[in-house]
């Protein structure tokens, strides 16, 4: 394997201080303006500083549902790798990796060397990013179960590494959590023994009390709250209640019913300074979280990990329509045997997954007027069983049937069978670590004094999710490529490099 070296940016547009990167950065769009006779294009740049904080903070992640399948393994692959562990299985000794991680396991195109050749650099050393061996984990979860027994329960993790994880992660037991029956499935009653009893403002002040706790008790400079518990059925969003920050807590104070737990944990977390991460489904981050976050100068990203079959579309799809082959059915069928899958098998939970699994193709099927109509969609049906017999191994199976030349049609099936935990770990500490780098990048128009933080709705993260929560009024991005893209043109960016979209153009003016 080829050694990492370090990387200098040598430009007069970049500045490295003691504390700092500083880069000058332009910002190239076109506008586009419609008049009745014609689309007029005017390419336009806007000039701008952006800032980063070297120092890398001693950090910590709350999980909320700690004791699930994600937040079990979640800690074991943070612990396995932290003490470089291997451990025996049948088909020989393993050891452990971040597989499935973009920080830790992908690349970003830095340049091209003398020949023309590209050059990668892991997309963990383009900024200063925590290393994952250095982080926290404590958590809340309303079954008590500690973590061994947790890891245990999920079957995900090999035995003999269970074995090995067993004494550390007995140590660990979460917090209690909150459980109101009117938003999970009902079939979850049984683990939910492990509680915060009260009302919503009393449980508020007890997550408050447990972040403090953590940050104390662990000398954190910094926490990031993030929902892996199960999926709650959307709320009924009202105004006076959701809209602003303020009715928000007045809605909190008086008890009011349709706040959802997720809020209350988002809630608190803002207000003890942590960025908030929503890796379920339920409209957790309505308008008053947000502009409770900008208020506060955090973070809220969202929804819902996009670890398989989401993100195959979103590639898929994407590929479809930009060659010009127009889906017209698109039906995605799931069976999994987890407590993930027990808890979708209710009608509200899995209305909540279908939602942010059917928005997937919407902008990129908009993007091409000479395929669609507008307002016209493919037929798109999701559908999701619960078989427990196969456990965390979920079977995701796709038919994308297309129209092609002259009304032929194409159907391309999908089989793809994984531990759906083994997906979306990695992607839990994706977040967790772009989102605490996002706390340290400021930026600044040029000719300006004030530093801005990014929009606290965390929008660049959207790879990592299938419905990415953007600023209110901004367009969704979906396909998985322009996402990539986004994010490694952010972090180029940040050390005054133009935006990569150019490759193979050097072989033209050769
Ligand atoms: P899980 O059911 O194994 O874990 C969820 C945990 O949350 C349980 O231990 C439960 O006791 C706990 N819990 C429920 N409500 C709680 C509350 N209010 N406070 C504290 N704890 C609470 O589910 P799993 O497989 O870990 O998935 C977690 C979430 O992530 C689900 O919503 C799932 O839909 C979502 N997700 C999972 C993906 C995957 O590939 N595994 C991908 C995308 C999303
Ligand atoms: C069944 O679809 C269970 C779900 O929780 C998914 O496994 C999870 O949302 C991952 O979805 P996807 O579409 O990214 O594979």
């Amino acid at each position: 394997m080829a050694k990492n070296l370090p990387i200098l940016v040598s430009s007069p547009n970049i500045k490295y201080t003691n504390d700092y990167i500083f880069a000058n950065y332009d910002y190239e769009e076109t506008l586009v303006i419609r008049n009745e006779k014609e689309l007029v294009a005017k390419p336009y740049k806007k000039s701008m500083h952006i800032r980063t904080e070297k120092k890398v903070p001693k950090l910590g992640i709350m999980l909320v549902g700690w004791g699930g399948n994600n937040g079990s393994t979640f800690t074991a692959a943070v612990l396995a790798n932290r003490s470089k562990l291997t451990w025996n299985t049948k088909n020989g000794t393993k050891d452990a990796n971040w597989f499935g991680s973009i920080t830790q396991a992908s690349t970003v195109k830095l340049g091209i060397d003398e020949k023309g050749f590209d050059v990668y650099v892991p997309m963990s050393q383009m900024l200063p990013m925590v290393n994952p061996n250095d982080i926290a984990i404590d958590g809340w979860d309303i079954s008590p179960l500690n973590l061994a027994e947790s890891m245990a329960r999920a079957k995900v993790i090999d035995y003999d590494l269970q074995q090995k994880l067993k004494k550390e992660m007995t140590a660990m037991r979460p917090r209690p959590g909150i459980y109101d029956p009117a938003f999970i499935a009902s079939n979850q009653a049984d683990r939910a023994t492990n509680l915060i009893r009260g009302t919503k403002h009393e449980q508020y002040l007890q997550l408050r009390a447990d972040i403090k706790s953590f940050r104390d008790r662990s000398k954190l400079d910094k926490v990031i709250v993030l929902w892996t518990a199960n999926t709650e059925r959307f709320c009924d969003v009202r105004v006076g209640v959701h809209d602003t920050s303020d009715n928000l807590e007045k809605a909190l104070r008086n008890n009011e019913h349709e706040i959802l737990p997720s809020t209350i944990f988002a809630m608190a977390a803002i207000d003890e300074g942590c960025c908030y991460i929503n890796g379920s489904p339920q409209n957790t981050l309505v308008p008053g979280i947000v502009e409770r976050a900008q208020k506060a100068g955090v973070f809220v990203a969202g929804d819902d990990f996009k670890s398989g079959q989401t993100k195959i579309k979103s590639v898929l799809v994407d590929f479809l329509v930009s060659a010009g082959l127009k889906p017209v059915s698109i039906v995605s069928y799931n069976h999994l045997g987890n407590n993930d899958g027990k808890n979708l098998s209710a009608p509200e939970q899995f209305r909540s997954k279908e939602i942010t699994k059917s928005n997937v193709v919407d902008d990129v099927v908009s993007s091409n007027q000479v395929l669609y109509k507008p307002g016209e969609k493919p037929d798109h049906v999701v559908v999701i069983k619960y078989v427990p017999y196969v456990g965390d191994s979920k079977r995701a199976m796709d038919e994308y049937t297309s129209e092609i030349l002259l009304h032929g049609t194409n159907t391309i099936v999908v089989h793809n069978t994984c531990e759906d935990s083994l997906l979306a770990v990695p992607l839990m500490l994706d977040l967790a670590l772009l989102t605490e780098l996002f706390t340290r990048v400021s930026w600044q128009e040029a000719g300006r004094d004030d530093w801005c933080s990014l929009h606290a709705a965390l929008a660049p993260l959207g790879y990592l999710l299938k419905a990415p929560l953007v600023p209110a009024g901004a367009p969704p991005l979906h396909a998985l490529p322009a996402q990539r893209d986004a994010l490694a043109a952010l972090l180029r960016a940040a050390l005054a490099l133009p935006a990569d979209r150019t490759r193979l153009l050097h072989t033209v003016w050769l």
